[in-house]
C-alpha cells in the first residue's frame, strides 16, 4: 500500500509527457527565479543582469533547450501583470526560446495558478513535469513541491500570509520549503520514489543544489574520503597535492558548519547502505553568490554555477577547474560536479535494491 505522497508522485510521473534525449540534445535546467515588480524585495533582482546575460548570449546561441522547472514567477506575492509589465526584457528571453521551440515551463508551488491564464505568452508550453528518455533510462524533471505535503495543503494559506504580511513589512520570500527539516523531507520522499521506480529524477523547489543525491556537505565529505584513501597508496610527490586538497576542503566543510550551525545543518538524505545517484536539484537563482544550473549535452549532466567575479571571488568548485568566462564580461561559470548519463544509470540499475 502506497503512502498518499508516493502515489501522487507516481500520477504526476504517469501522466507527465515523454520525449527523447539524443546525445546530440542540449538542455538546461533554471528552478526557482521567483520573479517579482523589480524592486526592492523581488528577490530576483539582484541576479538578473547575471540570468538575462547567460541565457541571451550563451545558452540560446548554443542551442540549448530551456527548461524552467518552477517557482519562475512569484505569484503568491505578486500579481501576474505586474510581473510582465516589469520584467518584458526576460520575457522577450524566453520568447526567443519558446519560438525556436526549445522552451518548457514547468509549474512549481509559487506560480501554480499559471495554467488559469489563457492569455499567458506560454501558457502552450506550460506542463507538470517532463520525461527524458535516454536511450532505456527516464530523468524526470518536475518542481518538487508534490512531495511536500505542507506545501500542498497549505499553498493558499502561505500565499496570503506572503502577500498581505510579508510585503507590506518588506520581509523577502521567506518559503517555507528552505526550512531544513522540510528540505530534507522532500528530498527524502522524492529520493525513495526514485529509487524504487530505478529512474533519476531532476527538482527544483528546495533551493538545495544536489548531485548525485550528494549536497555540498555530502560531496565534500566524500571527497575527502577518496582523497584520503588515494594518499595512502599516492607516490611522495603526488602526496603534497593530495594533501592540499584535503586540508582545502576540510576548510571548506568546517566554513559550512560554522555560517550553518553543525545542528542545523542539512543531514544526508539516505538512508540506504548504498548512495544512489537518483536525485539531483538545480538549486535556485535567487542565491547569494550567483545562480546554479543543471545542464544536460553529450550525454553528461552537469551542475553548474554561474557568479559575477565583482560579488562573489569565491566559488566552490569541488573538481578544480578554471572557471569559463562568458564573452569578455565578468560573468563566469564553474562546473561543480559532472558525470556520464550512462554511468549513473549504470549505477542506478545495479545498486538499487
Ligand atoms: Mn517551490
Amino acid at each position: 500500500m502506497q503512502d498518499p505522497i508516493t502515489s501522487s508522485l507516481q500520477s504526476l510521473y504517469d501522466e507527465s509527457l515523454e520525449i527523447k534525449l539524443g546525445y546530440r540534445d542540449r538542455l538546461v535546467v533554471f528552478s526557482d527565479l521567483h520573479v517579482g515588480n523589480r524592486r526592492r524585495g523581488d528577490d530576483f533582482l539582484k541576479n538578473s543582469e547575471l540570468f538575462m546575460a547567460v541565457l541571451g548570449r550563451h545558452y540560446f546561441p548554443q542551442g540549448y533547450t530551456l527548461l524552467l522547472n518552477g517557482d519562475i514567477e512569484e505569484l503568491l506575492r505578486f500579481s501576474l501583470s505586474e510581473v510582465e509589465a516589469r520584467w518584458s526584457d526576460l520575457y522577450t528571453l524566453f520568447g526567443q526560446f519558446h519560438d525556436a521551440k526549445r522552451f518548457y515551463k514547468v509549474v512549481g508551488n509559487h506560480d501554480i495558478t499559471l495554467p488559469l491564464y489563457r492569455e499567458y505568452s506560454f501558457h502552450d508550453a506550460l506542463i507538470d513535469g517532463l520525461k527524458l528518455r535516454y536511450k532505456d533510462e527516464v530523468l524526470f524533471l518536475f518542481h518538487g513541491h508534490q512531495a511536500s505535503n505542507f506545501q500542498t495543503r497549505f499553498n493558499m494559506l502561505v500565499g496570503l500570509s506572503l502577500r498581505y504580511v510579508a510585503r507590506p513589512l518588506g520581509i523577502k520570500n521567506y518559503s517555507v520549503s528552505r526550512s531544513t527539516f522540510r528540505q530534507y523531507k522532500t528530498e527524502r520522499r522524492v529520493y525513495s520514489f526514485s529509487h524504487a521506480d530505478r529512474i533519476a529524477s531532476l527538482i527544483g523547489h528546495t533551493h538545495r543544489p544536489l548531485f548525485e543525491s550528494l549536497s555540498k556537505i555530502d560531496a565534500l565529505r566524500f571527497r575527502i574520503e577518496q582523497l584520503c584513501r588515494q594518499y595512502t597508496t599516492a607516490r611522495a610527490r603526488e602526496k603534497r597535492k593530495l594533501s592540499e586538497d584535503i586540508q582545502r576542503h576540510k576548510t571548506e566543510l568546517e566554513q559550512i558548519y560554522e555560517r550553518k550551525g553543525e545542528l542545523r545543518s542539512p543531514r544526508s538524505i539516505y538512508n540506504s547502505k548504498l548512495l544512489i545517484p537518483c536525485l539531483f536539484n538545480s538549486g535556485c537563482c535567487i542565491g547569494k553568490r550567483g545562480i546554479t544550473a543543471i545542464e544536460l549535452h553529450e550525454g553528461e549532466i552537469a551542475l553548474v554555477h554561474w557568479f559575477d567575479k565583482n560579488l562573489s571571488q569565491k566559488h566552490f568548485d569541488l573538481i578544480d577547474e578554471t572557471p569559463q568566462q562568458l564573452d569578455g564580461s565578468d560573468y563566469y561559470k564553474v562546473v561543480l560536479n559532472q558525470d556520464s548519463l550512462d554511468y549513473i544509470f549504470t549505477r542506478i540499475r545495479m545498486l538499487a535494491d
